[in-house]
């Protein structure tokens, strides 16, 4: 199937050979490291951060990088000093799982990943400043996630508390909110359980208007902004007191609805409602004050149910309690008071309501809320048909669904919590000069099922002396959250060099050249993050975490803007042959084969080429092939085409395609972008007479030099024999009026079904048509055999009839 024979051609194309003289040539004479200090126009152009494991990069990381460097390559040939950083995100369970799977140290696993990805990431050719690399768990890096840590806690904005946490039973460890979705744990699948522990919070709940209200500010895709305003979940209401019948005191529900609360018939508060401890305790001292009236049973029977009910509700999740349809619950027997009416209602416990929601309790208005009357048609409780309540109840209250970050986690491979813990100063931050806390090497570091950490079997870590009385102290032994390590790498990217001072001697740590997080003037210079490409999938993760600790920093002092990314832009996933790309379906698509067989400029075309940006697509060996054509045709038109002066013929295509170009590569739809490119290519072709300019055919190389970085270098430099890099030359202009051109879209049907449009030169023939048509994804999607019939009306139409 790959078969492919290039052509003798005047001078032969060797893809490997070019590839790598430029690799080398790039980052020997630096040409993508922007001087940081001086650049007139600074740029910074930033993909998201990856977390490869050691199985290295497949195809859809490679669509990642390509699309965030095709823009960082047209902003630089706009004038941008473009500063385009790569690095990696190595800490957390991601990696650590790994490791431990293929029975290998963390530590051991990274430096076989780091290897293999910058390996990798060199051959794909994007113009990433290399000097500037860092990971996150080299102690240098993460000396200041821990330094971080120590701003928030000092701050006020880090705190540990008892509380129900996540706990993942497969990854052993505690898991954030924002890593649990529907259920699940984001990273393994398994469902969560509710476990009480005690834990470190981040509290971005500070930061709730600003999170929300922020977002005005910055360009982000809408579909991003809701998804965070939902999950930051705004809600404006009321909080109403219900008197007990029975007993002193009240309960306090969170309504967004007071208008309804003619039609409350029941009260529901959460399990883990102080009155139902309260309800407990009182039974077991047998206190008659709360003696249920109205329920059926005797005290101590209504106190077991009760008892177990509440054991079942542990095990549950969150969201298994919100969306369970099977409504559950005890009655207590005990009753509250309507205000508006003085009907007496009877108080129920069921695990739909959430504690960490609202007041933990809600007025059960069946009649019109679909849950409340789910539950009250299973208990039998009465529902009531209400009017809209006019009158001002209660007092206005706004809750937000979005808490506080759990941030520490109870497993090994991660910056441990800068925090020694004395009897008698309690939690004291670890002076700063004694950062970092190194993650102690050790093979003891497996997690277990009790929510204790690796590091607390580890004596000589733990045991230490309290930095403010200096009596003995421990250490605390939880490692914080991989996204900690993501929320702020973006701010020391421009401030990191290259340990060796010799960026082309491979990776290695980097370094600061301060002893700072960040060299402040270079801050000033470079952030925020101009343009932001990743995936979508982290719209409530580390697009929120690092928007909020952006905000704590500008808070505290160290930067001056409160919102990390100016502009961001997602992308879409890669499927093969129409499937999402799983090990277990066994079609991970690994790009290294076909580099090494097609070049980087073959499949980053391909990438590019396969649909917008936002869109991703469907990885088809076929598909490449085409574009692998195409890239030797355009090599082969170099050699054979180029004269003194330019066709007439074709120079309203060549203004027309840099103006495609032009509009459409910043808005990430290179797929038409490249799809000019061909069309000229078509045209160029068409005449054995047609000929090109050397300066015209520089244009042209110009506009595919973002996506064949090293074959557009290459011919640059035959053309031109400049020792500049196109890489670094003015992108080529049009002139408007040229644009008009002779050329037609041309609907091409199937059955005389509408199928596809193609761009085709005015007069084209038959054959012509045909051809370009039968090129088209989409036609060939229908087209299961040979056309039977074709009926071609020039400049008209095209049908075939199959
Ligand atoms: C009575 C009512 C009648 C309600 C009605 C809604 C509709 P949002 O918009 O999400 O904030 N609620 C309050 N606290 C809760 C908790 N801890 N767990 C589960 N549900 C809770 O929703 C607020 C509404 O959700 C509140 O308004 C309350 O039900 C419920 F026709 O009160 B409502
Ligand atoms: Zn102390």
């Amino acid at each position: 199937m790959y078969k492919y024979f290039t052509k003798i051609l005047s001078m032969e194309r060797n893809i490997k050979q070019t590839e790598q003289k430029w690799s080398k040539k790039w980052i020997d004479e630096k040409i993508f490291e922007p001087d940081l200090n001086n650049a007139k126009d600074p740029y910074y152009n930033l993909m998201m951060f990856p977390y490869p494991s050691a199985e290295g990069l497949h195809v859809g990381n490679m669509y990642a990088f390509t699309g965030s460097d095709v823009f960082g390559r047209f902003m630089r040939m706009q004038g941008k000093n473009v500063f385009e950083p790569i690095g990696l995100d190595g800490f957390g369970i991601h990696s650590e799982n790994y490791a431990i799977k293929n029975n290998t140290h963390p530590k051991q696993m990274s430096k076989k990943t780091e290897k293999n990805y910058y390996r990798q990431l060199r051959l794909i050719g994007c113009s990433f400043a290399w000097d500037h690399k860092l990971e996150t768990y080299d102690p240098d890096y993460y000396k200041w996630t821990q330094w971080l840590f120590i701003k928030m806690f000092e701050n006020g904005l880090a705190y540990q508390k008892k509380a129900y946490v996540n706990w993942c039973p497969s990854c052993k460890t505690v898991v954030s909110d924002e890593q649990v979705e529907q259920g699940e744990c984001e990273r393994c699948k398994t469902q969560v359980i509710k476990k009480s522990m005690k834990q470190w919070f981040f509290k971005i709940t500070n930061y709730v208007d600003e999170l929300i209200n922020d977002l005005d500010k910055v360009d982000w895709e809408e579909k991003i902004k809701t998804i965070q305003k939902n999950w930051i979940g705004k809600s404006e209401g009321v909080e109403i007191d219900f008197e007990m019948s029975n007993i002193e005191g009240s309960i306090k529900a969170y309504t967004t609805r007071p208008d309804t609360i003619e039609g409350v018939t029941f009260m529901v508060i959460s399990p883990e409602h102080p009155l139902v401890g309260k309800l407990l305790s009182n039974a077991n001292q047998n206190d008659s004050t709360v003696i249920p009236t109205n329920a059926e049973g005797s005290l101590s029977s209504i106190t077991e149910k009760i008892k177990q009910y509440i054991e079942s509700v542990k095990l549950k999740s969150e969201q298994e309690r919100l969306i369970n349809k099977e409504k559950t619950g005890v009655n207590t027997g005990l009753t509250c008071i309507n205000p508006t009416n003085n009907e007496q209602i009877p108080i129920w416990i069921a695990d739909y309501v959430l504690m960490g929601y609202g007041t933990g309790a809600v007025m059960g208005v069946p009649f019109t809320d679909e849950r409340d009357r789910e539950f009250a048609t299973k208990f039998n409780i009465k529902i009531k048909e209400h009017g809209e309540f006019k009158g001002e109840l209660g007092v206005k209250k706004v809750n937000y669904k979005l808490r506080d970050w759990c941030i520490s986690r109870q497993r090994y491979w991660g910056p441990p919590i800068p925090i020694i813990h004395c009897e008698d100063c309690g939690p004291v931050a670890v002076p700063e000069k004694d950062l970092p806390i190194v993650l102690p090497d050790t093979d003891d570091y497996l997690p277990t099922d009790d929510g204790l950490s690796p590091l607390a079997r580890n004596e000589e870590f733990v045991n230490t002396t309290c930095p403010k009385c200096d009596k003995p102290a421990k250490r605390d032994t939880d490692v914080s959250d991989t996204f900690l390590d993501s929320s702020w790498y973006y701010l020391r990217y421009p401030s990191t060099t290259d340990k060796s001072g010799q960026a082309s001697s491979g990776p290695g740590p980097s370094i600061n050249k301060t002893d700072e997080p960040w060299d402040k003037d270079i801050i000033k210079k470079w952030l925020p993050v101009d343009k932001y490409i990743g995936g979508a999938e982290h719209a409530v993760l580390h697009l929120l975490y690092s928007r909020f600790v952006t905000k704590a920093l500008k808070d505290f002092g160290y930067i001056d803007f409160d919102e990390p990314f100016i502009s961001l832009r997602a992308h879409g996933l890669i499927i093969k042959d129409g499937a999402k790309m799983s090990k277990s379906k066994g079609n991970v698509i690994n790009p290294d084969t076909y580099i090494e067989r097609f070049g980087a400029d073959t499949l980053r075309t391909y990438l590019m080429f396969m649909g917008p940006l936002s869109q991703g697509g469907d990885f088809r060996d076929n598909g490449l092939l085409g574009v692998h054509r195409f890239l030797n045709r355009v090599w082969e038109a170099i050699q054979t085409k180029i004269s003194t002066t330019t066709s007439k013929e074709l120079i309203p295509k060549l203004h027309w395609t840099i103006k495609k170009g032009t509009s459409d590569i910043p808005k990430l739809k290179y797929n038409t972008a490249i799809a000019a490119c061909m069309e000229f290519l078509n045209l160029l072709e068409k005449d054995e007479s047609y000929k090109l300019s050397k300066e015209d055919a520089v244009s042209y190389l110009k506009l595919l030099a973002p996506f064949a970085p090293f074959m557009t270098e290459e011919l640059y430099e035959q053309l031109t024999n400049s020792k500049e890099s196109i890489h670094l030359s003015d992108w080529p202009k049009y002139d408007d009026k040229l644009t008009i051109s002779n050329n037609i879209t041309f609907p091409i049907q199937i059955n005389g079904k509408l199928r596809d449009t193609i761009e085709v030169t005015r007069d084209s023939s038959e054959k012509e048509v045909t051809t370009m048509a039968l090129d088209s994804e989409k036609i060939k999607k229908h087209m299961t055999s040979e056309p039977k019939k074709v009926i071609f009306i020039p400049n008209k139409l095209i049908n075939f009839v199959v």
